[in-house]
């Protein structure tokens, strides 16, 4: 029988038994992380960018992304510039609390990776199943946990409609194990409810077996520091735009530098922000 994601309760949790969670389970479903007003006023925002935006890959980077990221799949990335709602979830007082737990302890500070609007379209086959810490797959085991990440759902995430699928606890497994059906779960949830997971557990996007429902998700995550991150914010984000943003949303998003890495001027890319 297919695993059971454990869930919390988002407005009655703290970050350390959330961590303590995800360093046991690798994955764990936290209801109520966006409250309903919130949520609305994301899915206003977003609406007119994916009713322009045509499924598939528009420029792919390397052949074998056009299947990863799916040919029946709108997605976006830039989505600090494009939502209000995304810049406050960037400060997610449970996200932010888990890498504070998780990732601290291996770096000075850590990073924005990417943050993307996943909305898995009918017919969609599914994902398969990686790490996504295997995007930085030339640094082999042994290695520190490197991310911590966030799946918020913006609709209901369902079996049919291509809930995310979780392998629970493939966090501690060695790197060649393969999850049989059994291990795989479904990160069915309503929405406003978030999967949060390790940048190391076996994961990936459900198959959308329906004839007309989207499944709306909204991706975040945060690496340690001095790696390379996924997408790069500096071109997806207007720098006019990062200005108006709260202090640590810059630092976040990699104005701030890693002790001497990403720096401008050999220093502090901070100053590039005042006006
Ligand atoms: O869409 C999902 O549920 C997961 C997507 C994912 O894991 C990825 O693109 O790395
Ligand atoms: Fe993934």
């Amino acid at each position: 029988m297919a695993p059971t994601l454990e869930r919390i309760d988002g407005t009655d949790s703290d970050a350390h038994e959330l961590a303590a969670v995800l360093q046991r389970a690798g994955a764990v479903i936290v209801e109520n992380a966006i409250d309903p007003d919130d949520l609305a006023r994301m899915n206003a925002e977003l609406d007119s960018v994916v009713a322009s935006t045509e499924p598939g890959l528009r420029n792919p980077s390397h052949d074998r992304m056009v299947d990863f990221y799916g040919k029946s799949t709108i997605r976006l990335d830039g989505m600090p510039g494009r939502s209000a709602g995304f810049v406050e979830l960037m400060l997610n007082p449970l996200l932010c609390g888990v890498a504070d737990t998780l990732l601290l302890p291996n770096c000075d500070d850590y990073l924005f990776n990417t943050g993307q609007l996943i909305q898995i379209g009918p017919g969609e086959t599914p994902q398969f199943l990686h790490r996504d810490e295997d995007a930085w797959g030339f640094y082999k085991a042994p290695k520190p946990l490197l991310e911590v990440e966030a799946m918020f759902a913006l609709t209901d995430f369902t079996i049919d409609n291509g809930a995310t699928q979780v392998v629970p606890g493939s966090h501690l497994w060695p790197a060649e194990r393969q999850p049989q059906s059994d291990e795989i779960g479904r990160a069915e949830m309503s929405a406003g409810s978030a999967l949060f997971y390790l940048g190391s557990t076996i994961h990936g996007g459900g198959e959308n077996l329906t004839e007309d429902e989207w499944r709306r998700g909204l991706f975040l995550g945060y690496v340690v520091g001095w790696l390379r991150a996924e997408e790069n914010s500096f071109l997806t984000v207007p720098i006019e735009k990062v200005k108006t943003m709260p202090t640590r949303v810059q630092e976040l998003l990699g104005y701030k530098a890693h002790i001497g890495i990403g720096v401008v001027d050999v220093g502090s890319p901070m100053v590039m922000l005042a006006d």
